[in-house]
């Protein structure tokens, strides 16, 4: 399916965000081995987390989806899950297929996880290495890739440097040390993510964490919640950028999540010179969130790198279409992460962008980009990469003419009615 987007003049209204991807992933995993129910509201119902839902349906947990947003989990308790009988589709998600592998390798069955060909090219042997080392049984096509057959073992903490900062691995051995008859060490070169951490705790789970160091304990018992998902900052993240991009806006975007750990693209923006600021804030479950108000900004290009790599890894093809629009030079560095996301972020944001009339080019570990550069439309591939296609569609807002994007359709991985909100804004 395409989408062809056409200007926009000014972009003003107040949307709801959909459900944070990654909390609501996590609060069915944890909800299905907790013991009790787990109440999820604003759940994210979107391709992703549908895989999610799946898999545990699969393992004999009774998810009961009783609105659009709000999911009843029949927690079965530790030791309550079933072995499937087929092999688990994790599709398109990388956050299910890591995250079970870690929760599916102390069971006492066996299992195999596989998924779609992008998820099927995407390194697994980030997690297979240090869930050996915990004694997992685990193996996959070259050693790297799934389809992942996992027998189910007795398993034991472990001390891991994590060579990349990923919020994946870290979840995989948390979720495996619950298992596991010691605690486990984790180190991370940058802090990412860190719902599962703040989830399991509320859970009962227990938790050592300094910085960048974390010691996993095995559990007894996780007792099901009441989780409210707040708003997806990385779908934010598009709005965000076009509220900026585009003349004459002001958008307020209700409900997002505001975690440290994720708001990488706030700082950014500021430091760019964006007109952004943060109303009505609260917590929930220890997730802080809050309403967005941007406006129309003159930005100025930047440097993006190191530690703040983690804190807005997947919204830097969108930040990579506002450094088009700023003033002088935008560098991207420290981020080789992108080449091993739904596409190579790095090549396919260049391709998209350079094809709009950009002035931007690839470097090992990231982008150059110098602006500001009028933007023509033109017909763009998202790769099937859901952030590359909402990046295209807000890129098609400020470009002159028609903008064209094909395989449209895999926005459904993270935010269904992306294009309705979108339209809806449009003054
Ligand atoms: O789940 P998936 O496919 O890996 O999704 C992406 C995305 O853009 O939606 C990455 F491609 O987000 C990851 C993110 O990049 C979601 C995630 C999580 O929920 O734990 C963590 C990040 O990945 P990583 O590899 O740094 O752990």
């Amino acid at each position: 399916m395409k989408l062809t987007v056409t200007p926009a003049k000014r972009l003003a209204g107040e949307i709801r965000i959909p459900g944070d991807k990654s909390i609501s992933h996590r609060a069915i995993m944890l909800g299905s081995i907790a013991k009790g129910d787990t109440h999820i509201s604003h759940f994210l119902m979107s391709d992703d987390c549908l895989s999610t839902i799946r898999a545990f349906r699969q393992m004999g947990v009774p998810i009961e989806i009783t609105n659009p947003e709000t999911v009843i989990v029949k927690g079965q308790g530790l030791h309550g899950l079933k072995a499937p009988n087929s092999a688990i589709d994790a599709g398109n998600s990388g956050t299910t297929a890591r995250l079970l592998a870690g929760l599916l390798a102390g069971q006492s069955f066996n299992s195999i996880i596989t998924g779609d060909d992008s998820l099927r090219k995407r390194p697994m042997d980030r997690v297979i290495i240090p869930l050996r080392q915990m004694g997992a049984n685990i193996t996959g096509t070259q050693d790297k890739y799934l389809p992942l057959s996992i027998r189910g073992s007795a398993l034991k903490g472990i001390n891991y440097h994590m060579p990349v900062a990923s919020a994946q691995v870290k979840s995989c051995l948390i979720l495996a040390t619950l298992y596991a008859d010691t605690p486990s060490r984790i180190f991370e070169p940058a802090l990412s993510r860190n719902h599962t951490e703040l989830m399991l705790q509320a859970f009962g789970g227990r938790l050592d964490i300094y910085n960048n160091e974390i010691i996993a304990y095995p559990a007894n018992q996780l007792y099901g919640q009441h989780v409210h998902v707040p708003g997806d900052i990385s779908s934010a993240a598009f709005f965000i950028t076009a509220g900026l991009l585009v003349p004459n806006s002001t958008l307020v975007l209700k409900g997002v999540g505001l975690n440290p750990t994720r708001t990488g693209i706030l700082d950014v923006y500021k430091e760019m010179g964006g007109d952004i600021a943060i109303e009505n804030t609260s917590t929930s479950g220890g997730e802080p969130m809050g309403d967005i108000i941007v406006k129309t900004s003159n930005l100025e290009g930047t440097v993006i790198g190191g530690q703040l790599i983690p804190r807005l890894i997947d919204e830097i093809p969108v930040i990579a279409l506002a450094a088009t629009q700023a003033q002088g030079t935008t560098i991207i560095k420290d981020a080789q992460e992108l080449k091993v996301k739904e596409s190579n972020r790095i090549a396919t944001v260049v391709d998209i962008l350079s094809r709009l009339g950009a002035d931007i080019e690839a470097t090992d570990d990231g982008m150059v980009i110098h602006g500001p550069t009028p933007l023509k439309g033109n017909q763009v591939d998202s790769f099937g990469d859901h952030r590359l296609a909402m990046m295209a569609a807000i890129a098609g807002l400020i470009a002159q003419g028609e903008t064209t994007i094909n395989s449209w359709e895999c926005v459904n991985i993270s935010f269904p009615g992306f294009y309705d909100v979108l339209s809806s804004l449009q003054k």
